[in-house]
């Protein structure tokens, strides 16, 4: 058995973890990220790819964004299509901010990459993991590292361990309550090394479900298509799936779909979900252990950005002027914004898909609202500054 301790205990080295360990470590913060799966792993995991000025102004911070200034894309605007109708939203001259497309697994690969150089500790494979005493001054975390239990003793434990990680029950379910929406499908996602088939993000809808055309680079697409629960990834040779990619965009893209291997190819379930409380004695919830939103609108790892970017102000706060308002109001100020967000991602989940038990009436609305939307300014600017994240 072997006995350590640090200032924060960081559970999960996600987007969440990493931000929230490099931001501590900045200030002189002891802090140790625990994380079961390898670095492998962690990094070649395809999951987000749009970014909000919250997530990278936190890479400018930390001075780690010499790679995305780079590389990123810059997205002025996007597209919101129903059939052969497609509306953009310019959301550059609409709220004079931007979105960047930069991938998770490239963020997450240079928050990694750094952690050496600024003697940030992460423990890949750490196995076992349980939190004790959460609700005492005194919490611990204990883990097996190469089949050697580890307790790490903590003033602070940070659960950054996504929707499936252990923090989230350390909390008394007398004490918390949960609000989830289910959809009633999945999204079947595919990354190849071909040129998107348009220059800007289309969330597009039609009598075949819905689809989005992403990219990760000039040269890199990430498309999308909605897919009923029940559907398995092998009912869905790539050929299949470029053919219904290209009924679906060819029509309404600059460029056309091209074909080409695929690098990945996932299902994933969509779900709205959020745990209150964030916050209970000295573990604190952050990112996808507290809450899930559909990934129609890129809010998920942006939401995870804020919550790091307010949980390590209070925590500064606390180590640095002995302010405990801050950690005290993280709560409300965290779920303030989360939950706007999760009313954007599911307006655009319910206006952008086909439901299986949709009636004449709501599909009726759906297009109204397009409609609607294709001419109206407010309210195109609406969606906007929603996109592009509202203000932390
Ligand atoms: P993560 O990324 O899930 O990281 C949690 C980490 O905790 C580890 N863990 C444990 N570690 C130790 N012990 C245990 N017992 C543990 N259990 C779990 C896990 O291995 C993992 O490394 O959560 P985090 O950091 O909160 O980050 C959240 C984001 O990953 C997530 O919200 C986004 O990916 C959501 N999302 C999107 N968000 C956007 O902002 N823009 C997008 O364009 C976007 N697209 C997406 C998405 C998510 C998707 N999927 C696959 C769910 C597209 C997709 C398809
Ligand atoms: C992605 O590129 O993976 C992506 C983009 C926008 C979304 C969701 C995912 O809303």
């Amino acid at each position: 058995m072997t006995a350590r301790r640090t200032q924060v205990a960081i559970i999960g080295s996600g987007p969440a973890g990493l931000l929230l360990g490099h931001l501590l470590k900045a200030e002189g913060i002891d802090c140790v990220l625990l994380e079961r799966a390898s670095r492998e792993h962690v990094e070649s995991r395809i999951r987000a790819g749009v970014l909000e000025t919250v997530t990278t102004d936190l890479m400018h911070r930390l001075g780690l964004d010499e790679r995305m200034n780079r590389e990123a894309m810059v997205e002025d605007g996007f597209n919101l299509a129903d059939g052969d109708q497609m509306v953009r939203i310019d959301i550059k001259a609409l709220t004079g901010k931007t979105v960047v497309v930069y991938g998770q697994t490239e963020l997450t690969r240079d928050l990694i990459a750094a952690a050496p150089q600024r003697e940030l500790e992460i423990v890949f494979e750490a196995g076992d993991l349980a939190l004790h005493g959460v609700e005492s001054a005194h919490p611990k975390v204990t883990y097996t590292k190469d089949g050697v239990p580890v307790t790490l003793e903590c003033d602070f434990i940070a659960g950054c361990d996504g929707f499936h990680g252990p923090s989230r029950r350390a909390i008394p379910a007398s004490l918390a309550r949960e609000y989830m929406h289910e959809y009633p499908f999945g999204w079947l996602g595919i990354l190849a090394d071909v040129p998107p088939c348009h220059d800007e993000l289309i969330y597009a809808n039609g009598p075949r479900g819905f689809a989005l055309a992403s990219m990760r680079s000039p040269t890199r697409s990430r498309y999308y298509i909605q897919v009923p629960l029940t559907e398995k990834i092998e009912d869905w040779p790539e050929d299949r799936l470029w053919d219904e990619l290209e009924l679906r965009f060819n029509t309404i893209s600059q460029h056309g779909v091209t074909r080409g291997p695929a690098l990945e190819m996932s299902i994933a379930p969509l779900r709205s979900y959020v745990f209150e409380t964030m916050h209970y004695g000295r573990l604190f919830l952050a990112g996808d252990a507290a809450h899930i939103v559909p990934p129609t609108g890129a809010k998920g790892l942006n939401l995870a950005a804020s919550d790091v970017l307010y949980l390590s102000d209070a925590i500064i706060a606390h180590y640095k002027r002995k302010d405990e308002t801050a950690l005290l109001g993280y709560r409300d100020r965290a779920l303030a914004r989360i939950w706007k967000s999760e009313r954007f991602s599911w307006s655009l989940t319910k206006l952008m898909h086909s439901f299986p038990d949709q009636n004449a009436f709501e599909r009726q609305m759906q297009v109204a609202e397009m409609d609607y939307l294709s001419r109206s300014p407010a309210m195109q600017t609406a969606i906007a500054e929603n996109y592009v994240g509202l203000p932390v």
